[in-house]
């Protein structure tokens, strides 16, 4: 009968249309990976409203959170000497330089806030020690020189993988890196003129530039992450055009760059290995010590309990900063609000 079969029947039509939903949802992905791998082909933007893989999404987000923590974490080892800096002039100029580093961090949380987190999760999650930063910032600044060898080859390294991330396929991101490259080109220039300083100066003052060298150059070749063959995230992030080059070919980059640098300093770069190989058109060089990488990685670095404890308590001490200014502009979206016209434009005001 009609009646006893009705249920079955709509049973039939729901299935029937779920499996068309389902297909037709399969469909509509397809279509959209399909525009999405286009444009990035095309080396077109991926706009915050764009579609986009979940796991294109959750790769920038992972290295635009690991870069901003980079860069506030990053302030602890140089804010460490504005202090003792040995003139003035040196001193506007390290407050200058760290101050940046905060508004890179900023420019940076901003754009992995387009893509659906929050500045105050990630923050968590670094505190947690659930998301990284850069291993370069777990060493210490024993000496005036150290400042100057972080301008030169930590912010040259920084410099040497951003350039590239200037055209990375998420708009946002990229044009973050615009500005931070203009102002890391800056910083590089200060610490290769202050080593300059010191290296042109007494003895005394030579060794302390030659010794910070020696200490921040290993470190500095880390920075570009892992060897090929162990980069987990490289080939998938070239193919999506987030990375450009891979960390062997941009720690090599860096190496060309330097030693005609070092030369110009009077200072030597530590490693006995290197040297200009005629058929590659690139220098040769030593063997890095991986087991260090890890290490640091691991969290067993010289500094970096120091600087994580260090971060959490800027956090807690921060509070009372971001909950006025938060009164502060609650204030001011109430003031505003009481001053706009009911109506936009019925007092013959602007209303732009
Ligand atoms: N430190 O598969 P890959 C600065 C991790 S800003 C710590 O090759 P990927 C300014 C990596 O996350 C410096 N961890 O990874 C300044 C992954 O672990 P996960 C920061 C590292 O992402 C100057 C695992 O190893 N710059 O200095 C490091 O494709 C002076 C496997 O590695 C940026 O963040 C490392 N060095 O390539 C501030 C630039 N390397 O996440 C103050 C943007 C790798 O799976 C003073 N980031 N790992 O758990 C990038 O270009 C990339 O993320 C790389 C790593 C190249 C760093």
């Amino acid at each position: 009968m009609a009646t006893a079969h009705q249920p079955p029947v709509v049973a039939e039509d729901e299935a029937v249309a779920g499996a068309v939903d389902t297909a037709a949802a399969a469909v509509d992905t397809a279509a959209l990976e399909s525009a999405f791998d286009a444009a990035v082909a095309a080396d077109e933007r991926i706009e915050p409203r764009d579609w986009m893989p979940d796991a294109y999404r959750a790769t920038l987000v992972r290295q635009i959170a690991q870069h901003a923590h980079s860069e506030i974490i990053g302030m602890q080892p140089e804010a460490n000497w504005i202090t003792r800096a040995p003139s003035l002039r040196r001193k506007a100029i390290l407050m200058a330089k760290v101050q940046d580093e905060a508004g890179h961090g900023l420019y940076l949380y901003s754009a992995a806030e387009t893509l659906g987190t929050s500045r105050d999760e990630l923050l968590d999650k670094l505190h947690a020690g659930r998301q990284k930063y850069s291993s370069i910032f777990n060493y210490p600044t024993l000496t005036w020189a150290d400042v100057g060898a972080i301008g030169w080859l930590v912010d040259g390294a920084a410099i040497t993988n951003q350039v590239p991330l200037c055209r990375c396929s998420y708009g946002p991101y990229a044009r973050a890196m615009v500005r931070i490259c203009k102002e890391e080109s800056f910083h590089q220039r200060q610490g290769y003129e202050l080593l300059l300083a010191l290296s042109r100066g007494t003895p005394e003052q030579h060794e302390m530039a030659q010794d910070a060298v020696n200490r921040w150059w290993w470190p500095s070749l880390m920075m570009f992450g892992p060897p090929d063959a162990e980069s987990s995230h490289s080939e998938q992030s070239m193919t999506w055009k987030i990375k450009r080059h891979s960390n062997d070919e941009l720690r090599q980059r860096f190496v060309d760059i330097c030693v005609p640098q070092a030369e110009s300093l009077g200072l030597t770069l530590p490693d006995p290995d290197l040297k200009w190989n005629e058929e590659r058109g690139q220098h040769d060089f030593g063997a890095i010590d991986w087991s260090e990488f890890w290490s640091v990685l691991k969290g067993n670095g010289p500094c970096n309990e120091q600087r994580l404890t260090q971060r959490r308590r800027a956090h807690e001490e921060g509070a009372w900063v971001r909950e006025a200014a938060a009164a502060y502009a609650a204030k001011h979206s109430d003031h505003d609000k009481d001053r706009r016209p009911a109506t936009p434009g019925t007092h013959g005001e602007a209303t732009a």
